[in-house]
């Protein structure tokens, strides 16, 4: 109904993001691989509208991919299109609504993200300092930053690469679990450091972890009450919570259904778990309305200053159509549009949600399964829709300027390694 990933840390994934890995740049007129950046912000072109029809089908797709259900919600210029298909509850047969709650995984990055870069507005934290001055004795190698932390460059092992080798055995192991932070950084550091500091950006929530001690030791506030304070409260994110170690999402959601790595096995109901394995790296709850709020005002400035967004937006190169910043991501579309945002895998919920350069237009869309990579692939041309307009006809593609379409699948864009999502 309308109205209206580089990798996580396996062994080839690591070498391949470091030959990728340079220094990180500032924003600027081109995108990642040099060419020019081709958004209404560098050009002073207006977007064309949504595809409407086009986002209804991708959500269609999802749904003949595995997903149960899938929506969409896009925010532009105050105008709100909302697309859905499938279900929220397989055993009740609600139909999933834009206005459903859902678990938003690493979307969580960003928040924790503002909160640190507000600290250092404040000149509580400096970004090129070492994490041990803040947290004595905690990281194995003094040269790695709080910078170095936020854009993925510490070389901290990813803990869950080994906690989720088999999907449901190992969410069904921490699916009640209340780990400390301590915990987590300790089951990372059993193993060496995957590169030297600053060197590469591998994707790690070790580090996202460490950003949330580093938040509780210089507030002396836990995470939820920061979040609350900075964020939730001033933007009045009404559907947003961090209810750690809860298990239950508050009031009405979707059920998240994880997808088995046994072909043709069925799905678990994987809704209800602390995420305590994630924690400030991945553990808060939102609907697609305050995600859209959330990017649109974080890249209009409202909660940080105009340097701390410019150091956010400093970006080292994921690949070749994806750069990493301070807890946010950009992605370059296939029309050329660059997108500001995050995008999240908990166990039964894959999250996009991005906006404009300018934050006039957002997409915050859903699929209620996850490790089904080709559902991954699939919610991904969500961005096309929103913000790249109709494609051309081959008649009009032939005639118009040349704005081009990737032709690469789906699957190659997205920054996951290959043990995070079955294919
Ligand atoms: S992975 C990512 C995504 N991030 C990272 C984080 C998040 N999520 C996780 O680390 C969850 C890992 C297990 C997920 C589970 C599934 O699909 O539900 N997969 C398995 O268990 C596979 N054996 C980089 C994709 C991000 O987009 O930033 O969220």
């Amino acid at each position: 109904m309308v109205s209206g990933m580089v990798g996580r840390g396996t062994a080839l994934g690591a070498v391949l993001l470091s030959l990728l890995a340079v220094p990180a740049q500032a924003a600027s007129a081109v995108t990642a691989d040099g060419s020019p950046r081709t958004d209404s912000a560098a050009t002073g072109k207006r977007m064309p509208a949504p595809d409407l029809e086009g986002l209804q089908a991708v959500l269609r797709e999802a749904l003949t991919k595995g997903a149960p259900g899938a929506m969409a919600r896009i925010d532009d210029h105050g105008t709100v299109h909302r697309a859905t298909e499938g279900v929220a509850d397989k055993a009740t047969g609600r139909a999933i609504s834009t206005q459903d709650r859902f678990r938003i995984g690493s979307v969580s990055k960003s928040f924790s993200s503002v909160v640190l870069l507000q600290l250092v507005d404040e000149g509580r934290l400096d970004l090129d300092t070492s994490v041990n001055t803040y947290l004595p004795g905690l990281l194995p190698d003094d040269r790695i930053t709080v910078r170095h932390l936020m854009s993925h460059r510490s070389g901290l092992y990813d803990y869950t690469n080994d906690m989720f080798e088999k999907t449901v055995p190992g969410f069904e192991t921490v699916r009640n679990k209340v780990f400390t932070y301590q915990e987590l950084v300790n089951l990372s550091l059993a193993k060496p450091l995957t590169g030297q500091p600053g060197a590469a950006y591998q994707y790690s929530n070790t580090n996202f972890v460490v950003v949330g001690m580093l938040i509780e030791k210089l507030t002396g506030r836990p995470v939820h009450t920061e979040y609350r304070k900075r964020i939730f409260e001033p933007l009045k994110l009404r559907d947003t919570f961090y209810v750690h170690p809860d298990t239950a999402l508050p009031g009405r959601h979707t059920k998240g259904y994880l997808t088995p790595d046994e072909a043709g096995a069925p799905l678990v109901d994987s809704t209800n778990q602390t995420v305590s394995w994630a924690q400030s790296a991945g553990a808060v709850i939102s609907s697609a309305k305050d995600l859209d709020t959330f990017f649109s005002s974080l890249v209009r400035g409202k909660l940080l200053s105009a340097e701390r967004l410019a150091q956010m937006e400093q970006w080292t190169p994921v690949n070749s159509t994806q750069g990493y910043g301070l807890g946010l991501r950009r992605r370059d579309l296939s029309c050329g549009v660059s997108v500001y945002g995050h995008t999240g895998t908990v166990q039964g919920y894959y999250t996009y949600s991005f906006t404009s350069k300018d934050g006039k237009r957002s997409i915050t869309a859903l699929a209620n399964t996850s490790n089904n990579g080709t559902v991954l692939g699939v919610m991904a041309k969500t961005l096309d829709s929103a913000f790249c307009g109709k494609p051309a006809t081959p008649a009009a593609a032939r005639s118009a300027a040349p704005v081009k379409r990737s032709a690469a699948p789906a699957k190659q864009y997205e920054d996951i390694a290959p043990g995070v999502a079955r294919d």
